[in-house]
């Protein structure tokens, strides 16, 4: 992984990743990028700074969100679009399964994370909760943490009838839903949800983040972690 601050021609071979430390979406397509062994290009935008709202960053994704990739002249945002582009151009390992049924599967899982979960407690929403509603620390703490609960809930009784092993989410190889669980359980944690009641998610997660492409992904381990 290299740093690169400034802009530079497009080089279609380049692949350079807009990212924080802490983003979990920024995580998933990290996590994506190492199992695939690709180099990228780190940019950091610190989002407690908005530095992913300044003019030129809109520019490069008018949502104002992270993560951004882009390769060569192509831009592309929203996480789990970037992951799907990364496996069919560069598809070892493998992402998304063969079989239509279990990758339709996989998707589901990914966006039972990405869409239920993470999406109602991303920053902008705590900070809307904070500023325009005037609810204090322990609400958005309170929010956060029902509905992660209330998707650990769901997806706890998913991974007991149907993962194997508690290793992964789905069968026996990583998906692109492993990729959304390991971020959604470091966030858990950060908001001290009780994971008593999730044993498969921990232990699936706790399996998936020893493997070197999970653990050099993680918020620790990023050049821009302030913690
Ligand atoms: N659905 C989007 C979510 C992206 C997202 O919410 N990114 C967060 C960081 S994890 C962000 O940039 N938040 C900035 C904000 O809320 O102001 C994706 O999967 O890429």
């Amino acid at each position: 992984m290299k740093n690169a601050d400034a802009p530079r021609p497009a080089d279609p071979a380049v692949l350079r990743l807009f990212t924080y430390f802490r983003s979990s979406a920024s995580y998933r397509v990290r996590i994506a990028l190492n199992l695939k062994h690709l180099e990228y290009e780190a940019v950091y935008r610190h989002l407690r700074y908005d530095e992913h709202l300044t003019t030129a960053q809109l520019s490069l994704n008018p949502e104002g969100l992270l993560p951004v990739l882009q390769h060569g002249e192509v831009t592309l945002t929203q996480s789990l679009a970037i992951i799907e582009y990364l496996d069919e151009l560069f598809p070892e390992p493998r992402l998304l399964p063969a079989a239509p049924a279990a990758r339709a599967h996989a998707r589901a899982l990914a966006q039972s994370i990405a869409c239920e979960i993470h999406a109602p407690t991303n920053l902008r929403v705590t900070r809307y909760l904070k500023s325009a509603l005037g609810q204090d620390q322990a609400a958005l703490g309170a929010w956060s943490r029902h509905w992660i609960e209330a998707g650990f809930t769901a997806l706890e009784a998913r991974a007991r009838a149907e993962s194997s092993g508690h290793r992964f989410l789905l069968g026996d190889s990583v998906t692109l839903a492993d990729l959304c669980l390991v971020p959604q359980m470091y966030n858990a944690r950060r908001q001290q949800v009780d994971l008593s009641p999730f044993p498969t998610l921990v232990a699936i997660s706790s399996h998936l983040e020893s493997l070197p492409a999970f653990a050099a992904a993680a918020p620790e381990a990023q050049p821009d972690c302030d913690i």
